[in-house]
């Protein structure tokens, strides 16, 4: 043998690869900042394999950065290399170290499944219904929101299920993801930590409108989660402050249609300017044409359109003055 590699060699290099991956694993914020006890778990389980994962590419590296440098061929020299046996200890060792690593990973990881899937006595329930393309949320007093409120720092048991197709529930902050599937009731804990405002996702392709289907998660601490629990129902029945515009851009309306009045300016619905034609062509009075499409949009189709874009959410989510509030704003602006 031409060198012979000193340890203190093999040991610069390792370093050298350990630093890069350090450098590369915290430098970029390869995932959000957990928001909930769940999420703390399985970020300990990320960067206990990290870690684990940095020291061998460091041990695996090492020996191969040095034989490019120490071993490289002269040139013209095409003879073979001298022949290697094998060396039974190194084996062993190789074998037995990566068998105690991976064990200790699933052990890490079963432990905090069976912690993370542990709703404590009395959990907060709520159930989450996925629909082409929305979230809808159910709280045990009966009343369902598009908009997700979570208590800090209690445990919350989320019982998913969908109308329609496969959906998957997902808020980045909270790491875990969780389908939503027809007839078939899943189940997710989640224990917020840190009060926010965090996006909901649906992360399975499910139709044409996939990427609309979004909403919004809030943590809140106790008095507040409290007091917005115990004034939602009335809330819920009592008319919009801002009126009917307020409730038209409350919903998000405006990110498909187009309406003057609401300087919305959307182009995946029909133009609600021109409802009073719109009417006419389906056959129908205005008024009773109006409230039909938004609470069951694929009662009719406008032509040139297609079913299932419009969220069907919205005869759960916008219910008594305020969807009368709604209609009557677009009757009195149709054209
Ligand atoms: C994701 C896009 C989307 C959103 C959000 C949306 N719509 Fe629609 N809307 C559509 C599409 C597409 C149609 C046409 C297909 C149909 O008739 O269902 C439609 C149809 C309608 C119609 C019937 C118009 C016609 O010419 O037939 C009305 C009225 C309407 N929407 C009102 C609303 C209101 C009010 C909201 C907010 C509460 C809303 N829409 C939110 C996409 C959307
Ligand atoms: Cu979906």
């Amino acid at each position: 043998m031409r060198h012979r590699a000193s340890f203190l060699q093999l040991a610069l290099f390792a370093i050298a690869s350990a630093v890069i991956l350090i450098i590369v694993a915290y430098a970029i914020p390869w995932l959000p900042y957990p928001a909930s006890r769940e999420a703390g778990r399985i970020n300990f389980v990320y960067w206990f394999a990290e870690w684990i994962s940095i020291g061998i590419f460091a041990i695996v590296a090492a020996p191969l950065m040095y034989s490019l440098w120490a071993f490289r061929v002269k040139e013209g020299d095409t003879s073979d290399g001298p022949p290697v046996h094998g060396h039974t200890g190194l084996e062993i060792t190789w074998t037995a170290i990566p068998f105690l690593l991976v064990t200790a990973i699933a052990v890490a990881s079963a432990i905090v499944l069976a912690k993370n899937g542990d709703a404590g006595a009395n959990p907060t329930r709520i159930t989450v219904t996925g629909q082409q393309f929305a979230w809808t949320f159910t709280y045990p007093n009966g009343q369902t929101y598009p908009i997700l409120r979570l208590p800090l720092k209690r445990h919350v048991l989320l019982t998913l299920t969908s109308k329609d197709v496969l959906h998957s529930f997902w808020i980045p902050e909270l790491y875990q993801k969780q389908d939503a599937v027809p007839g078939l009731p899943t189940k997710l804990v989640v224990t917020p930590t840190r009060t926010g405002v965090y996006p909901v996702i649906c992360v399975e392709l499910c139709g044409l409108g996939h990427s609309t289907m979004r909403s919004t998660a809030i943590v809140m601490d106790d008095a507040a989660y409290d007091s917005w629990y115990s004034g939602a129902a009335k809330a819920a029945a009592a008319p919009a402050p801002g009126g009917g515009l307020a409730v038209f851009n409350a919903n998000g309306c405006g990110a498909c249609h187009t309406l003057a009045a609401a300087k919305a300016a959307g182009k995946v619905g029909p133009d609600l300017d021109k409802l009073k034609q719109e009417a006419a062509t389906a056959g129908q009075p205005l008024q009773a044409f109006v409230k039909q499409s938004i609470v069951d949009p694929n009662a009719y189709i406008a032509p040139g359109y297609q079913k299932g874009v419009m969220p069907a959410t919205f005869g759960q989510t916008i219910t008594g003055p305020k969807l009368d509030q709604l209609v009557q704003y677009l009757v009195s602006n149709a054209k």
